[in-house]
């Protein structure tokens, strides 16, 4: 090996305080694992001896429990992008410790070659091999590996042993050039390699190679239960529908899946759903269900930016490569979800929503309009891009506490104008060219549960006029009302 190697400790030793850290990986897969662990080790002793230490982390999306998670239980990371999904980092974000900032995830790597958040630091970068001219092969998640190894001062590499070298070959790196010089991104199929196999970085650069042997760490997803099996059934036969009235082709589309349990939930409905061909998967994350379709024959292909699997299938694809590797492409982050291809390819968008408003409105992020959840992800670049931009949930949490059918939602992430069709446990609410308020009928008989549609009529009975007949006084009532007695039926207008 013509690079040093390293113990954890030493690598993090190499970090400053306020350093701009770029992670390897995305929604957990292929992050680092031992460095960033050490680094909060490193900064809980410079705490103890009265020494500020902070550093900014940007990453491909969430990472896992030894990066972010051991980071912020240290209270060691200022600023953070573009999305995040461990409960420590969520409280920190929400105390104001550690400063988040939810970002659009194709837009984080050209955003960094514009300058736009400084110079990067470090990259520490999870790799499956090594190259002694520094070509590596990468893990099970890309993220913004490409554009961090290119623009890191210096590049820490975390040699993953659970990984095997037959990683080489899923991978398909490209980086776009810039404006003005940016030219189409070639992909017409979902299946097209555009790019390399490994990332080249300048071994100058690379100041260490630190050993490890951690699968991802992502947890297995809930039961199926009645609400989301009704989900992912509803959203089939909605589907189905679209194939028989010819607006979607016989052939089907490439379909977009995000991340969470009704994601899940969706993905095993469609391996039910034999009426509908198999289909191909334009997407950002792969979750466990995919892994299930693929062996079943019902995905024939998926383009993705990460492997997210638990650690169980993680173990089980990697022990199986060779059947996986015709069946799956692992992009970087601005490729899997670039707005181009995805308008292009005419992607099927499904994301979940936390609520969905009457008018169409979704709120992803925020819970009750103030505490973040996890952040928008890739949902904006699908759900804007596709061809039809569908967003599922229950119709009720908390055993029916809260609706998440509301007269206003309490955050916007993506607006009425981008959102097709809304999906519940009741049924589908198919929205498209209709106005507001055929859209209010539409969701509140389609879409809300039976236990607050009358509350919803009545709030749309009371408006005054206008296009979208708000009544801005009450807009928020269902969530004050939470906020106060704990249950969104106790809201009287
Ligand atoms: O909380 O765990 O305490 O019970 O939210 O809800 O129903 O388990 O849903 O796991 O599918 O996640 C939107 C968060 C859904 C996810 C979100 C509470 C509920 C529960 C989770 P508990 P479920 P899921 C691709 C695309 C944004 C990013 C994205 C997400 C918890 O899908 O982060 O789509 N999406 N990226 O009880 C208060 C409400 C609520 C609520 C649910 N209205 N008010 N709490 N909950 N609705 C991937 C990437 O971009 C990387």
């Amino acid at each position: 090996m013509a690079f040093p190697i390293l113990s954890a400790e030493e690598a993090a030793e190499l970090i400053k305080n306020d350093d701009n850290l770029g992670l390897s990986g995305f929604t957990a897969s292929g992050s680092p694992k031992v460095v960033t662990e050490a680094l909060a080790a490193k900064a809980v002793k410079e705490h103890e001896a009265g020494r500020p230490f902070k550093v900014n982390i940007f990453t491909g999306a969430s990472t896992n429990t030894w990066a972010d998670g051991a980071l912020a239980r240290a209270n060691a990371i200022n600023r953070r992008t573009p999305y995040q999904n461990t409960p420590d980092l969520r409280q920190r974000i929400n105390s104001h410790d550690a400063h988040y900032f939810d970002l659009h995830l194709s837009e984080l790597a050209q955003k960094f070659r514009y300058g736009t958040y400084g110079e990067l630091d470090v990259a520490i970068i999870e790799v499956a091999e090594v190259f002694d001219n520094g070509d590596v092969v990468l893990g099970t998640g890309v993220g913004n590996v490409p554009t961090y190894a290119s623009r890191a001062k210096k590049v820490i590499l975390e040699l993953n042993h659970v990984l095997p070298d037959s990683m080489y070959g899923l991978h398909d790196i490209y980086m776009p050039l810039d404006p003005p010089e940016r030219r189409e991104i070639p992909i017409y199929k979902p299946s097209d390699r555009i790019g390399e196999p490994m990332v080249h970085i300048d071994p100058a650069k690379i100041v260490g190679v630190v050993h490890s042997d951690r699968y991802d760490g992502i947890k297995g997803f809930s039961e199926l239960d009645d609400v989301t099996l009704q989900i992912g059934a509803n959203v089939c036969n909605f589907l189905l529908g679209e194939v028989h009235a010819g607006r979607l082709p016989k052939t089907f589309l490439p379909i977009q899946s995000g991340v969470g349990n009704v994601a899940n939930a969706v993905l095993f409905g469609l391996g039910d759903a034999k009426e509908l061909p198999p289909f191909e998967m334009y997407t950002e994350v792969v979750q466990d269900a995919v892994i299930e379709l693929m062996k079943m024959g019902r995905c024939k292909f998926a383009s993705t930016c990460s492997l997210t699997l638990s650690d169980t299938k993680e173990a089980e694809v990697l022990a199986n490569l060779d059947f996986f590797r015709n069946k799956v492409v692992l992009r970087p982050a601005e490729i899997s979800n670039s707005p181009e291809v995805i308008r292009r390819l005419g992607v099927i968008a499904m994301n979940t929503a936390l609520e969905a408003d009457i008018f169409g409105n979704i709120n992803s992020t925020h819970v009750v309009g103030t505490k973040m959840m996890n952040g928008i992800g890739g949902s904006g670049d699908f759900t804007r891009n596709g061809y039809l931009s569908i967003f599922s949930c229950p119709s009720v949490t908390k055993g029916g506490l809260i609706s998440n059918i509301v007269p206003m939602v309490s955050h916007v992430d993506h607006s009425e104008h981008s959102v097709d069709v809304i999906i519940t446990d009741q049924g589908v609410a198919d929205i498209r060219g209709l106005d507001p308020v055929q859209r209010a009928e539409r969701i509140i008989d389609n879409c809300a549960n039976p236990m607050y549609r009358e509350l919803l009529h009545d709030y749309l009975r009371m408006g005054k006029g206008g296009q979208t007949p708000h009544t801005l006084s009450a807009s928020l009532a269902f969530h004050t009302e939470f906020l106060n007695s704990g249950d969104m039926r106790n809201t009287r207008w």
